[in-house]
């Protein structure tokens, strides 16, 4: 019986590059070579496409890949800077098509943002995770509001400050925002990290906090403080027509005095550690649970996503966030929390494949 090949997709031009391929890394590790053969392609930093030979070791700490050789290993030059230089438009849809599915391990901008899921729909390829929809709106903040709340999901209070309000009605900006209460934590929309997020306790703060979120991204969003655990719930598809399955919640308990989640705790995870399930109420957990899966369903996740709640002093529970490409190394989150719930990594990534293997042509 022949294996089933899959194209692993990693890198990406974007600040986390080096995240998606320890990801990448994690999943070429564990993945059943017995059943799957491996098409690793990276995606470099310059936006340059690289098919990387599958058994050959690639740095995967310092983000950096083979450099192209002369032997046509270069896939694309789909742009520089955003200008197209060269699109060597044959080759990208003839090695995809080789394949029998991709795995799309991109974060940010050009990858998790729903552009490689629409490349790869057009070019009639089944993949992971999320299609085109579901990942753009998971990686645009202010738009995951709407769709949560829409779906009669709690949100925190919040304000969008697009880039034409900030610049021609900055006062009016204020006002609503002072309506939330101090303080509050302002974040680039769309962002694939947590870069440009801070915290401001006061109007001269905030200002700082707008123009460096400003630096990521033109529209900002900007938060009430929730005060609250952090609880995190991973949710997969089924097969079949069973409903998604939330895992067990989990909480990670930041060990030091850090202000909010950052970057450094979250990737590194040197401050933090991890406890699934969370120590919570019999009847908080179900609800986070039932509150997960229909998040999921409000966007219309596909495979796999995280989410992210408060749980308040008060009991209440708060959907901050849905995550549709959830950091996934062995001991990221997701896999972690499946992982406790009884579903082993490398299973995980068979599930997900299998999922999309299953997956109809066309819309669904
Ligand atoms: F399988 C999914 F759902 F498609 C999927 C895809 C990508 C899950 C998780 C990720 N994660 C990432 O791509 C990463 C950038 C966080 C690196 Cl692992």
């Amino acid at each position: 019986r022949p294996r089933v090949r899959v194209a692993v997709v990693f890198g990406g031009r974007n600040s986390e590059h080096a995240v998606s391929l320890m990801g990448a890394g994690g999943v070429l590790a564990a993945i059943d070579r017995s059943k799957y053969e491996v098409v690793p392609i990276g995606i470099a930093t310059d936006g340059r496409w690289v098919l990387a030979p599958d058994g050959q070791r690639f740095e995967i700490e310092g983000g950096e890949l083979p450099a192209v050789d002369e032997s046509g290993t270069t896939l694309a030059l789909p742009s520089d800077n955003g200008r197209i230089v060269a699109l060597d438009a044959g080759r990208i849809p003839t090695t995809l098509g080789q394949v029998d599915v991709v795995f799309p391990l991109l974060h940010g901008a050009y990858g998790e943002d729903g552009t490689i899921q629409g490349l790869l729909e057009m070019a009639g390829v089944r993949y992971v995770g999320s299609g085109v929809l579901a990942s753009a709106v998971g990686m645009d903040k202010a738009y995951m509001k709407t769709l949560l709340a829409g779906a009669g999901l709690p949100v925190g209070p919040y304000v969008v400050v697009r880039d034409r309000d900030w610049r021609l009605e900055p006062e009016r900006v204020i006002k609503d925002v002072e309506a939330l209460g101090w303080p509050v934590f302002v974040k680039p929309s769309r962002a694939g990290s947590s870069q440009g997020i801070s915290r401001a306790d006061d109007l001269r703060e905030l200002e700082r906090a707008i123009e460096l979120a400003r630096e990521h991204d033109p529209k900002v969003l900007v938060e009430a403080a929730i005060e609250g655990r952090e609880i995190e719930c991973a949710v997969l598809e089924s097969p079949g027509d069973e409903p998604p399955a939330a895992s067990l919640p989990g909480e990670i308990v930041i060990n030091d005095d850090h202000e909010f989640y950052d970057f450094t705790a979250k990737y590194i995870g040197s401050d933090t550690s991890l406890a699934v399930p969370a120590d919570l109420p019999a009847a908080a957990s179900d609800e986070l649970r039932r509150m997960a899966v229909a998040a999921f369903e409000a966007l219309g996740c596909e495979g796999l996503a995280r989410v992210d709640f408060f749980y308040t002093p008060s009991g209440e529970l708060i959907v901050n966030e849905i995550n549709t490409m959830p950091g996934f190394t062995a001991t990221s989150m997701a896999p972690q929390l499946w992982d406790a719930t009884g579903v082993p990594y490398a299973e995980l990534i068979d599930r997900m494949i299998q999922l999309a293997l299953g997956r109809p042509a066309g819309l669904r």
